[in-house]
């Protein structure tokens, strides 16, 4: 049997790169609780992704509850049913109502006509994702925004260093929310971070992300624990020593993809547009339904040791925890329901060669041409 080829792997800097920042922690005994790599990886990962002030956390779910409670938002929050279910938890989490609207269709990514068409005066925000790290239709949504006075919290976790023609779509948004997940671009085992405009706003992040403690005399609101600890935050450090290196890779792997499968037919390409600065954390391909089933190949690249995965499969709203989730969709969710159906990710991680990626393509044509 060939070797076994994962979804992804985490990219794991140098040991030698993290002991000196472990030896600094056994010494100092600071764990958590802000210490000084956490402020160092802060202050670094602010400059590394052009963003004005950033508030890490100790994963991207916690990180998302604290921004959507930073807003003092209430009632209905519009979001899309084709993500990871951490976005629609964590508005559940701060009490709030999701409403699921469809993605727009050759996109798997939020439709701002379905956002204007799901709206009430019970709407105070929307929670759009950057699905796959491609952009929003953020000036569309952006400008329902403004006009309803709504909030935008966007879902980044997938959108570690994306830039377009204005630069990181980071700073897009009231609140931006990242996550460096082990399976993500840039880890930090569990970690994530919330992108923000003010300093002020970093302030009130960093005093929910501590339990809401205001003062040693005072707590001055319900805060949760969201610290990101001194280990978790080493690692970061000695991952942006690799990042460039890792997305130049990601960068090629991705390449070779396009040149190997531009031509098959059956397999069509998410498109990538708006982008200047892609980060490769994903590659999602469609299966023509009328060529081939999803699932079958999905299964024959199993069989052969490849695990691709079905990233969102199934929809949310197709979930027992969503089953009575409010849906107030046009389309009722078709262009969602069939993305679902039809998306396979296959295997990207700086840890692959161009032969893993050969023998990935070779199966999946070798599949396509089988009779069903
Ligand atoms: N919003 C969006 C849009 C998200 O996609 C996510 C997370 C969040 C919010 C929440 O952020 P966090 O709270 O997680 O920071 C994974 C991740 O657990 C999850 O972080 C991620 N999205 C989601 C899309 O994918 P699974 O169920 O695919 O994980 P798992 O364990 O099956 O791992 C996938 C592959 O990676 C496996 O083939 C093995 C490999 N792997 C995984 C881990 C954890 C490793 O090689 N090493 C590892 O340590 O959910």
């Amino acid at each position: 049997m060939k070797s076994k080829i994962l979804v992804t792997r985490p990219s794991l800097p140098d040991l030698s790169k993290l002991v000196p920042a472990l030896e600094s922690i056994w010494e100092s005994g600071q764990l958590t609780n802000q210490g000084p790599l956490h402020e160092q990886l802060e202050e670094k990962l602010a400059t590394y992704l052009k963003v004005p002030y950033l508030a890490l956390f100790n994963n991207g779910t916690i990180a998302l509850m604290a921004a959507l409670k930073a807003l003092n938002l209430s009632g209905e929050v519009i979001t899309t049913p084709f993500t990871f279910a951490a976005t629609a938890h964590a508005i559940v989490w701060c009490g709030l109502t999701p409403v699921f609207v469809d993605i727009e269709q050759g996109t798997a990514n939020i439709s701002p006509s379905e956002i204007r068409a799901a709206l009430s005066h019970r709407t105070s925000a929307i929670v759009p994702v950057h699905c796959y790290g491609v952009p929003c239709a953020h000036a569309e949504i952006e400008a329902i925004a403004r006009e309803q006075q709504l909030k935008v919290v966007y879902d980044s976790a997938h959108a570690f260093g994306v830039e377009n023609n204005n630069g990181s779509i980071l700073k897009l948004g009231d609140l931006s929310v990242l996550s460096f997940h082990a399976t993500k671009v840039f880890s930090t085992v569990e970690g994530g971070a919330i992108v923000c405009h003010s300093k002020d706003m970093k302030d009130r992040l960093a005093r929910i992300r501590n339990f809401g403690i205001a003062s040693e005399e005072d707590v001055s609101e319900i805060g949760l624990n969201g610290k990101l600890n001194e280990i978790a935050s080493a690692m970061g450090l000695a991952q942006l020593e690799h990042i460039d290196g890792w997305l130049n890779k990601r960068r090629e792997l991705a390449s070779q993809y396009a040149k190997e499968l531009g031509h098959t037919s059956g397999i069509k390409r998410l498109p990538r547009n708006n982008i200047l600065t892609d980060n490769h954390a994903y590659y999602p391909i469609l299966i023509d339904r009328n060529m081939a089933d999803r699932d079958s190949i999905y299964a024959k690249l199993k069989q052969e040791n490849i695990y691709a995965r079905r990233y969102f499969y199934p929809l949310l709203t197709d979930t027992t925890a969503y089953k009575n989730a409010e849906i107030r969709s046009v389309s009722g969710l078709a262009n969602a329901k069939r993305l679902a159906e039809t998306v396979l990710c296959l295997p990207i991680h700086p840890g692959l060669s161009p032969s893993d990626i050969h023998r990935i393509c070779s199966v999946l044509k070798r599949t396509l041409l089988e009779p069903r």
